[in-house]
């Protein structure tokens, strides 16, 4: 585990500042045996718009002199990002009686447990340290509890319609279990460990609200498309699509979002990717599909025919569930001779396939 420069800046600090003292013995304090922690992580809303500021709370809650402690604080990272600013600031005795620093480097990656998927997460290290005046250190005792620290997450422009968790993950190695039985004496430190001084984390969720991103129908134009959002596939266009432009004629996209297609090898035909971005990131993605296209050029005809033929033949399984549901036109799950029937007449002119409503 990485521990920045800074954190160790910080340690030394501590050090130093407690060497201060004029230390006879090397004596050290007797533990209770009964010392626990709580920590509860709230927000100031349970709802938030996106790209909102979020402010996190971190309640304390101990039984004993605690002169340091450090928290590794994860979010959501599909839900949450880390602001430009944080704005950690210390609260009530922990500001009057110690300093407070945090590190998000690598989005706070290094801080986050082996178990978790670290692309899943970002995570704020916090770490506070007790000063020394008056021949006192500094500690917090609040079996009540109190408000410790507070900083600042946004929400995502992507994340509406989502709940994101921030909590501070028992798995981790990092807590500090530094005690003092008696502050004006610096030879009382003694240290306790995940068994001695059990850790209890409560965590927050909140809700982003607002417009979510969904591709919908654009009823400005004649025929819309129709949208199958349980397998994200959209169809209902003419064959012969030629561009991304001709796709928004269709379909428009909410929640702030733009389209941006990705055509296949061949052109805007089965399997192009209609995607909807918000600020250059994908959030959804849906299949296109045209009726008895199955190379994707997005045009029914001979150049289609081998494939029919050799699923038909049984050579090929067609194993891709959206090149399947293309060239399905019988909406019986297989692409067999009945299929192929339907797409002799549509090759040779007989029959146009309503891509509206096929079968
Ligand atoms: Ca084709
Ligand atoms: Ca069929």
């Amino acid at each position: 585990m990485k521990i920045s420069k800074k954190i160790l800046a910080i340690l030394l600090a501590v050090t130093l500042a407690l060497s201060l003292f004029a230390v006879s013995a090397s004596a050290a304090g007797t533990p209770t045996g009964t010392e626990a922690m709580t920590v509860t992580v709230t927000t100031d809303n349970e709802t938030y718009e996106a790209e909102a500021a979020v402010q996190v709370r971190v309640t304390i809650a101990c039984n004993y002199n605690v002169p340091s402690f450090r928290f590794p604080i994860m979010f959501d990272s599909s839900v949450y990002e880390l602001p430009t600013i944080i704005g950690l600031k210390a609260q009530g005795t922990c500001a009057s009686k110690g300093t407070i620093n945090s590190n998000t480097t690598n989005g706070g990656a290094d801080f986050i447990p082996e178990a978790y998927d670290s692309s899943a997460f970002g995570c704020v290290l916090v770490q506070w340290t007790a000063t020394v005046a008056n021949g006192e250190v500094g500690y917090l005792n609040n079996e009540a509890g109190e408000l410790a620290f507070t900083f600042e997450l946004k929400t995502k422009a992507s994340a509406v319609g989502k709940t994101g968790t921030i909590f501070i993950p028992a798995e981790s190695d990092l807590f500090y279990y530094q005690a003092i039985e008696n502050p004006a004496d610096a030879t009382t430190f003694y240290y306790l460990d995940a068994e001695t001084c059990p850790m209890t984390f409560v965590e927050a969720n909140a809700m982003v609200v607002g417009e979510q991103v969904d591709l919908v129908p654009n009823e400005d134009y004649g025929t819309p498309a129709t949208i199958d959002e349980e397998n994200r596939r959209v169809y209902g266009f003419a064959e012969g699509i030629l561009s991304n432009a001709e796709i928004k004629e269709y379909v428009k996209a909410t929640g702030g979002a733009v389209i941006r297609s990705t055509p296949t090898d061949l052109g805007y035909g089965t399997c192009t990717k209609v995607n909807l971005a918000i600020d250059g990131t994908t959030v959804k993605s849906y299949d296109l599909i045209i009726f008895g296209d199955i190379d994707g050029d997005a045009i029914c005809d001979i150049n289609d025919l081998p494939y029919v033929l050799s699923y038909t033949a049984g050579s090929t399984i067609c194993d891709d569930p959206v090149i399947l549901f293309a060239g399905d036109l019988t909406n019986d799950g297989v692409i067999d001779v009945d299929d192929l029937s339907v797409f002799l007449l549509a090759t040779n002119g007989s029959i146009v396939i309503d891509q509206t409503n096929p079968y």
